[in-house]
């Protein structure tokens, strides 16, 4: 069986900070064998708020989602392991909590589509741009 290594950006964002969340959504991946790179307790800040979501900016949705995300500090983490792009979009469900399949962290413990607990690069292009936001020159 061949693997592909490599490394996404998660973000265990304010919700679930604020829920006690982070080390049940934290010890999934880690259940899963996937490997903590970097984890920093972080708060955005608009600029970076923009800069990470810049495919959403124009977006209905962006001024309540960017109140959100800026509201406490989230979790930024790099995680490692085989096709782990993919292995965490699974793992996390669908964007709405109210439709995420029931076993996802979405699924299991969101029931909104703004407030849904993880964001998770969705391809090796956005976890290029995304790793080099959160944590410059480091990977
Ligand atoms: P995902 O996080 O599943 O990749 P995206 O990239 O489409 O979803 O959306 C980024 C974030 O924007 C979501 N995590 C969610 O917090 C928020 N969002 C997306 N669609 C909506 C929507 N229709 N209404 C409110 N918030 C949304």
């Amino acid at each position: 069986m061949s693997s592909n290594t490599e490394r996404s950006l998660v973000l265990i964002k304010p919700d679930a900070v604020r829920r006690g969340l982070l080390g049940d959504i934290l010890s999934r991946f880690e259940r899963k064998g996937l490997l903590v790179d970097a984890l920093e307790l972080r708060t955005m800040d608009a600029a970076l708020a923009d800069e990470h979501y810049a495919e959403h900016v124009d977006k209905p949705f962006y001024p309540p989602l960017k109140d959100f995300m800026t509201s406490g500090p989230l979790a930024a983490v790099v995680l490692s392991g085989d096709s782990v792009i993919e292995v965490v979009r699974t793992m996390i469900g669908a964007t709405d909590g109210r439709k995420a399949a029931a076993g996802t962290i979405r699924g299991d413990l969101a029931l909104s589509n703004r407030e849904n607990l993880v964001h998770a690069s969705d391809s090796p292009d956005s976890a290029k741009r995304e790793l080099a936001i959160w944590f410059p020159g480091r990977f």
